[in-house]
């Protein structure tokens, strides 16, 4: 059953503004949507794009806390860092405003107040953690002690970051207040809730039997949510920084960031269109697309359409296209560890590429599963594929006809069958483009795209024009013209795609206003028309540019092993007499190799003073050539329980230094003394 649409409301995640943005966001977020948008405006389609900033949160406080200002400093430097960021990169937003508007407020207090009346909520007490020395309930954040699971010692109250495990405060061992170090105290509190388990019924129905089309990823992680079985949620905090709950007895309480900033989406809406905003949320010829990244799918599938539904007059989402997760050089994007690349710095260093990266971002866009960001991929894609083929056919397309036809689009004359084909081919681009974008495929959308510039390059290379120049000009006529109609097919169809690229295209070509039902057309120049002046579209990034990309990351691997390395905690106290229950001595390294068909292991045979001992120890990776290390001094433990590793007795264990990146050096005394001295 595929509904009628009038209109198209498209939103996209509100960042944190809690730090700059970066390639991961571009790309599971803001650029497909941007895509999306930009399509159906091409189209002439009714379509309102919606971004914001979220202003609240725990996040947001904890950085605030850390740098000694308030939430309301930090959210202001980065909201607007953020927005320009979004500005720079072409992401067309219709409004981009934040969840501290004075709209925002009274529109998300508004929506709590209908709940509330409507009965929608149930109240619950629970105890939970209360630091009294700051006078204040602790969140989940703002607990650490040691993980159950691992042992870490600052572990969060909500998660464990050391071994990933979610947590809850009280998993926590020995659980102290990162506000004050006091050790918090359970105190009663009370919340609102929204009862998801009374809205299960609905949902499934809505999700998984008329939404069987949404993306695998959402689908598959909206089913194993509904099966597990829903639980009521807390709609409220115990919080100074949020939306004040708008209930009478509720002082100290605002609302949970995830109740506040879907209704973001709203309130930004009204602001935008303060008299026609409810067209766009009320009306079921609406069609609502939520875009996000998959770990806010919960919020958006069932949370957010729980609320709307309860609140009986605000429509339902129809799609929401998540996308997985980017990762960066194999790690996971983390702005605690810096481990991104942020999109100022990369305007910086890549000044007027910002098509570059979103075209490397859709190539490799996260739709289906986690996928990487490597320097080298995005350098193979700028020079194989924008230069290489779609540059590269537009160059030659504009010089041809500078050079034969003083850059006037000159007639086409009489079709081969060859031209024909080239054409037909040229045409069935549209339908493919549009059947991909709206299901949501944009890497496979581009690529499709990305074929009508290699239509257009195999069309010269089989026709050369250059070689018929010689002979038959009214050929040559034709040949070009048919490639300046392929190059001016490409300034629409790469619009969504390339806004910045395709904006130069058309000024080389001296056209504009073109929209998407021309495209496939072949008299988007008219005969005689004069082309402007023409440059490369695309440039080549050599490989300093790229080397010098990965040693800043390989420079921030570093910097954060040595800074964790650093926080390493010091293992707990013993007593001297255990101490001294370790025999460790320094030997003379006799002889030094390899253990065959065993990479990391070196066996030692040492002079230990008294005997000659044999010892394994596993750093070969480390001493690529042991046959070096004879003759030198090593410490070692004597009185170790010998153990059997390969087939050899190894008895002790030969101590070495670990450094930040895991790599091992052996421990020397600095003179030389008898083999057998002990280490005392
Ligand atoms: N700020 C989480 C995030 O940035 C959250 C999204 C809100 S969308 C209403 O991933
Ligand atoms: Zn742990």
């Amino acid at each position: 059953m595929s509904k009628e649409f009038k209109r198209t409301l498209i939103t996209s995640a509100l960042p944190y503004a809690n730090g700059p943005v970066h390639i991961g966001h571009l790309a599971g977020v803001y650029v497909p949507a941007d895509i999306y948008a930009r399509y159906l405006r091409l189209k002439n389609e009714e379509v309102l794009f919606i971004g914001g900033s979220d202003e609240h949160g725990i996040p947001i406080t904890i950085k605030a806390r850390k740098e000694g200002v308030t939430p309301q400093d930090i959210v202001d430097r980065y909201h607007g860092m953020i927005k320009k960021s979004f500005e720079e990169f072409g992401i067309t937003f219709d409004i981009y405003s934040r969840t501290t508007s004075d709209i925002h407020r009274e529109t998300a207090s508004g929506f709590f107040r209908t709940l509330y009346d409507k009965g929608a909520f149930t109240e619950q007490e629970s105890e939970q953690y209360y630091d009294e020395e700051a006078g204040q309930y602790l969140a989940d954040r703002y607990i650490t002690g040691g993980c159950p699971h691992c042992g870490n010692e600052k572990a969060y109250g909500d998660q464990c970051e050391q071994c990933g495990t979610s947590l809850s405060p009280t998993d926590l061992i020995n659980p102290k207040s990162a506000l004050s170090g006091a050790v918090p105290v359970m105190r009663k509190t009370k919340h609102w809730y929204l009862p998801l388990d009374k809205h299960e019924a609905w949902l499934r129905q809505w999700i998984l039997e008329e939404h069987k089309e949404w993306k695998s990823n959402v689908y598959g992680q909206c089913k194993s949510w509904l099966d597990l079985g829903l639980q009521p949620r807390a709609v409220s905090r115990d919080l100074d920084w949020g939306v004040p709950v708008p209930v009478e007895g509720a002082e100290g309480k605002v609302l949970y960031v995830w109740f506040d900033a879907p209704i973001g989406y709203i309130s930004n809406t009204r602001e935008l269109l303060p008299d026609s905003w409810e067209k766009w949320w009320k009306q079921e010829d609406t069609k609502l697309v939520h875009f996000i990244g998959k770990d806010n799918i919960v919020f958006h599938c069932i949370v957010f359409p729980a609320m709307l539904k309860a609140e009986g007059s605000f429509i339902l989402p129809e799609n929401v296209p998540s996308n997985e997760f980017l990762n960066l050089e194999g790690d996971k994007i983390s702005t605690s560890r810096n481990w991104a690349v942020w999109l100022h710095e990369y305007l910086e260093e890549f000044p007027g590429k910002q098509d570059v990266l979103r075209y490397v971002l859709t190539a490799n866009a996260p739709e289906t599963k986690d996928n990487d960001f490597t320097w080298k991929d995005f350098q193979a894609r700028n020079n194989n594929e924008l230069v290489a083929v779609f540059g590269n056919f537009v160059n030659r397309a504009l010089v041809l006809t500078q050079k034969y036809f003083n850059n006037k689009v000159p007639a086409a004359g009489v079709l081969t069958e060859y031209d024909r084909d080239t054409i037909a081919e040229a045409q069935k681009v549209k339908a493919a483009v549009e059947q991909l974008l709206e299901t949501y495929h944009f890497r496979e959308a581009q690529k499709e795209a990305m074929n009508l510039a290699r239509i257009g390059n195999k069309y010269l290379a089989d026709a050369e024009p250059w070689k018929t120049a010689k002979t038959d000009m009214e050929r040559t006529a034709t040949i070009l013209n048919i490639a300046l109609q392929i190059t001016a097919n490409l300034s629409i169809v790469f619009e969504p795609f390339l806004p910045f690229s395709t904006v130069r295209l058309r000024t080389f070509l001296q056209v504009e206003g073109l929209l998407w039902e021309q495209l496939g057309s072949f008299d988007l120049l008219p005969e005689g028309h004069t082309l402007g002046k023409a440059e490369l579209l695309f440039e080549k990034i050599e490989d300093e540019v790229i080397e010098q990309q990965v040693q800043k990351l390989l420079n921030t691997k570093k910097e954060n092993e040595e800074s964790e390395y650093r926080a390493m905690p010091v293992k707990e106290n013993i007593q001297f007499d255990t101490f001294e229950k370790l025999d460790i001595r320094v030997g003379t390294v006799l002889e030094c190799e390899k253990v065959p068909k065993a990479d990391k292991l070196l066996r030692f045979l040492l002079d230990d003073g008294l005997q000659q001992r044999i010892i394994l120890s596993g750093i070969a990776a480390y001493y690529p050539n042991p046959a070096e290390l004879v003759g030198r001094q090593v410490c070692f433990i004597a009185n170790l329980e010998p153990r059997k590793l390969r087939g050899i007795f190894s008895e002790g264990m030969i101590l070495s230094a670990e450094n930040a990146d895991g790599s091992l050096a052996l421990v020397q005394p600095t003179r030389e003394v008898l083999p057998g001295s002990k280490v005392v």
